[in-house]
């Protein structure tokens, strides 16, 4: 069959199932996205998109205008699903499977014997041969037989998403060598980067893997962080040294690690081995701890200030992007306000925030300390002298390293960093 008469039903149109279900269609395929959320389908439906990705835009509106793209609340028939719904954890570190559940359960009125399945969703190991297997059994057609069932976990980068997308290779695990195939082909239509078919236990390890070992490797840059300001040396300048080595390639620390996927992923692979994950798991205690010990170190440098004011700049997880899923900035600010400092965030990306966010010039006003946890190119424009005049002390905390220090120093700010 060509893509020109294929069908594909892409439930969940998120950070990564519009930019999928967008390519999809400007490649021909006839594609109908699926997400519960009234305002998602409409603004969709009428070129508009709801999140703020690199192209997103630009490349929604063509989709919709071929006539290849149409979003709606619910599943239709189709040759292909594909789901690409969250996968959070709970309370207790477990995996949140409810959404990929419910995904699946809403096509089994539309399945047809022939069809694919396709889960993209992060998900623990054996869940595809498990529980969504199980799932689709219930509309009396089999797995294997009747239906083709493949995990080909999304891999791209927030903030380059449509890059990434095309031009990362591909891991697809089929629950048999035909699905694993089918569910290539697919994706051999629209990514550049090479399509590897494996099991499917194999693909949901070597995702779970990969964020994994950011995690552990961030967590050995905020650990170098902790030990370089014991000795009173800067850790960057430290990391940038050690990375002379031809060998050694360290990465950045900063407030903590956030997002939907890193502070998420590792916690099934502790889950389904917790004996075996012992650096996994300190690495995650190394990372959720570190926006308490950004927030120490602020606090030591307003000890004996009444009534101390921060102005915090930055609650996106990460730079450039409008995401505060996960963020260490919620947990820096909360430990900042249970020992009675007054917080005023600003962020020129995100729009929605538990917390109130305020303008840069209500937020600096009276402040004694700039806290700067999210490295937006925006704050690398600013006027450190403009910026202090309003402030009551003139105090920098650069966590992520993305100021201009020389220029801060001589509007007269004390600085900090990591
Ligand atoms: N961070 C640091 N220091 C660094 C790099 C990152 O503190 O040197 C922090 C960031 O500020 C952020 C967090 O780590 O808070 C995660 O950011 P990220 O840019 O490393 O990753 P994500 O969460 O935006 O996207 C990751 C990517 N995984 C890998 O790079 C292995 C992406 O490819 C995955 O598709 C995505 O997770 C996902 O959806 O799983």
């Amino acid at each position: 069959m060509s893509n020109l008469d294929q069908h594909i039903c892409l439930l969940g149109l998120g950070y990564v199932g519009l930019p999928t279900a967008a390519i999809l269609a400007v490649n021909g395929f006839h594609v109908i996205g699926v997400d519960p959320k009234r305002e998602v389908v409409n603004a969709i439906n009428s070129g508009d998109v709801l999140l703020d990705e690199v192209g997103l835009k630009t490349l929604v509106q063509a989709a919709v205008n071929s006539g290849n793209l149409r979003a709606q609340t619910g599943p239709a028939p189709a040759d292909a699903f594909v789901i690409a719904v969250p996968t959070p954890i709970r309370e207790d570190q477990s995996a949140d499977l409810s959404y990929v559940e419910q995904a699946a359960r809403s096509i089994l009125p539309h399945l047809r014997a022939g069809n694919l399945v396709v889960l993209e969703s992060t998900v623990p190991p054996g869940t595809t041969s498990g529980m969504l297997v199980a799932i689709l059994s219930e509309s009396g057609l089999v797995p294997g037989r009747d239906l083709f069932v493949a995990h080909c976990p999304e891999r791209v980068l927030p903030g380059r998403i449509l890059a990434e997308l095309v031009q990362n290779d591909r891991v697809v695990g089929g629950i048999d060598d035909e699905s694993g195939e089918r569910a290539a082909s697919i994706y051999r239509r629209i990514v550049e980067g090479e399509v590897v078919v494996v099991s499917a236990v194999a693909a949901e390890l070597a995702k779970l893997v990969e964020n994994a070992s950011r995690d552990v490797a961030i967590a050995f840059a905020n650990e170098v962080a902790r030990i370089s300001h014991e000795q009173g040396v800067d850790a960057r300048e430290v990391i940038a040294l050690a990375n002379r080595h031809p060998r050694v390639n360290i990465l950045q620390p900063g407030p903590g690690v956030g997002g939907h996927c890193i502070p998420v992923d590792p916690w099934f692979l502790i889950s389904a081995a917790p004996e075996a994950a012992r650096l996994i798991r300190t690495a995650r205690e190394i990372n959720d701890s570190q926006p308490l010990w950004i927030a120490e170190r602020a606090l030591q440098e307003l000890a004996g200030i009444p009534d101390p004011k921060v102005s915090l700049w930055g609650v996106a997880y990460k730079g450039n992007v409008d995401d505060p899923r996960e963020t260490p900035a919620l947990k820096v600010l909360t430990a900042l306000e249970k020992r009675g400092v007054r917080v005023s965030a600003v962020d020129f990306h995100v729009k929605r925030f538990p917390r109130e966010l305020e303008d840069l010039e209500t937020s600096v006003t009276g402040a004694d300390l700039i806290l700067l946890l999210t490295d937006h190119r925006e704050f690398g424009f600013l006027e450190p002298e403009a910026i202090g005049q309003r402030m009551r002390r003139r105090i920098v905390f650069d966590t992520r390293g993305c100021l201009s220090l020389d220029r801060w120093q001589q509007a007269g700010f004390r600085l900090l960093s990591l």
